[in-house]
């Protein structure tokens, strides 16, 4: 059964280019509650700890690399069917395939440099919230 809860991360790609606002303002607009929010860098342990799943895909490395390269911004949303209509939000993991509208399409230059994470599925987004944020940092 779908949670009403999802994590999302602003990737180093999209705060460096500065669209850490239009992509907030995006998903606010896009119906979604920020439930807890923080900007912050992961060292590579971390980032590599985070895409443990990816461990033996071929791009694991760079992934890992990219992630840690600069300051990101993590955040737990809230929305009814929230981790299926934030994919749909965020458009395909390569921004060529992303529909028009997209944040993906708006804002990312490349299928590993993509602007924005969205879970995959409502076990993820509650590891993945978990992996950033205490009870005491939820609203
Ligand atoms: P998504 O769920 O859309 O973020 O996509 P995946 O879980 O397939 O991929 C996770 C991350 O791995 C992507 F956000 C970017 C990176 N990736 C690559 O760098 N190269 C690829 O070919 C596929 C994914």
């Amino acid at each position: 059964m779908a949670t009403n809860r999802t994590f999302t991360m602003i990737k180093p790609d999209a705060v460096k280019n500065g669209h850490t606002g239009a992509i907030l303002n995006d998903i606010i607009a896009g119906g979604f509650k920020i439930v807890a929010m923080k900007y912050t860098r992961l060292s590579a342990e971390k980032a590599g700890e985070f895409y443990a799943v990816h461990k033996e895909r071929p791009f694991y490395g760079e992934l890992v690399d990219f992630m840690s390269s600069g300051p990101i911004v993590a955040a737990i949303l809230e929305k009814e069917n929230a981790v299926e209509d934030f994919r749909k939000l965020i458009g395909h993991t390569d921004p060529t395939k992303a529909e028009p509208g997209t944040i993906r399409n708006k804002y990312a230059k490349s299928i590993d440099a993509n602007a924005v994470h969205g879970s995959d599925s409502d076990e993820n987004a509650e590891i993945e919230g978990n992996f950033y944020f205490s009870a005491f940092e939820r609203f």
